[in-house]
């Protein structure tokens, strides 16, 4: 399994089907020059599109486009993350998983998905231009084949070197296997990385506490979602109740270079943001939840 995740090959097929497909709306505001925020530190990955910095709101809506959200450039409720969005891909329900972090090494943001036919884990890296409106129409990069074994993926830096790697949960013994990305988009074979997590039905990965290692995240089958530390067996309790969300990310809201909790809420379908607040603490860890998006039934993943 290591040498076929070593793989870059290219993949033009792919890429035709990505390559033809952008319309980035006219009224996205053009990106200011990249401003350096979080981008490469350690413990954390980018989902910065457009190059200003913050980090933007992506989502797949239900016909299979990838849609971005930009960051209004700070945290305002409903008005953090602009409209009209701007489409970036299209064809992606040919993916059961998306993920969006710097994979390549370049600092930017790249789209990651996970062909449930071939098996197949496949990024997009971004071309380091917003204003052509089509930043994923490079050639593709693979990493391999054999990634249906895994049954949740988490795209994050785990190795403290600005690069995000690739940890998943293995079907079957539910153990989380890392994959360390070299830094040029390569991943090493894969290794051990935490146990814990059989029956969780949300695996993440965010630096709460700043030390510059990710803890992981996830939701228990009793709507408890909590982390363990560092990669140490501590376990901390974050929120309850939260088996009213029927989908979950993470996101920076203001550019201050750590992730909050976003989720939508079952039944009106709103997307509600639960901030962080500055420390590591438990319950009090996140915030009341403020409303991003109301109805977000239109789309079937949030990143
Ligand atoms: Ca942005
Ligand atoms: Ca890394
Ligand atoms: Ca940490």
């Amino acid at each position: 399994m290591s040498n076929t995740h070593r793989s870059r090959s290219r993949r033009p097929k792919l890429s035709r089907v990505l390559g033809c497909c952008v319309a980035a709306l006219a009224t996205v505001a053009l990106a200011a020059p990249h401003a350096v925020a979080q981008d490469g530190e350690p413990g954390k990955r980018t989902r910065d599109m457009t190059l200003d910095g913050f980090g933007d709101l992506i989502a797949r809506h239900n016909n299979g486009n990838l849609l971005v959200y930009p960051h209004s450039g700070q945290f305002d409720g409903e008005n953090t993350f602009t409209e009209p969005p701007a489409t970036i891909g299209e064809g992606w329900n040919g993916y059961d998983w998306l993920g969006v972090a710097d994979v390549t090494g370049d600092g930017n943001a790249d789209a990651i998905g996970r062909n449930p036919q071939t098996s197949e884990l496949v990024a997009f890296p971004h071309s380091g231009d917003w204003n052509d409106g089509n930043p994923l129409g490079q050639e593709p990069v693979s990493f391999g084949f054999g990634w249906n074994g895994l049954n949740r993926l988490v795209f994050q830096d785990f190795t403290g070197d600005g690069v995000a790697d690739v940890a998943g949960r293995v079907a079957g013994t539910g153990q989380i296997q890392l994959y360390s990305n070299n830094g040029e988009g390569g991943l090493e074979a894969p290794s051990p990385y935490a146990d814990g997590f059989p029956n969780s039905t949300w695996i993440e990965a965010a630096d709460l506490n700043g030390n510059g290692t990710p803890e992981l995240l996830a939701r228990g089958p009793n709507g408890v979602v909590w982390a363990q530390v560092d990669g140490s067996s501590r376990v901390v309790t974050l929120e309850r109740g939260w088996n009213q969300y029927n989908a979950i990310t993470m996101k920076d809201l203001d550019g201050g270079g750590v992730e909050s909790l976003v989720a939508r809420v079952a039944g009106s379908n709103d997307v509600v943001a639960f901030p962080y607040q500055g420390t590591l603490d438990g319950e009090n860890t996140f915030g009341d939840p403020v409303r991003l998006k109301p109805n977000w039934n239109h789309v079937s993943v949030i990143i």
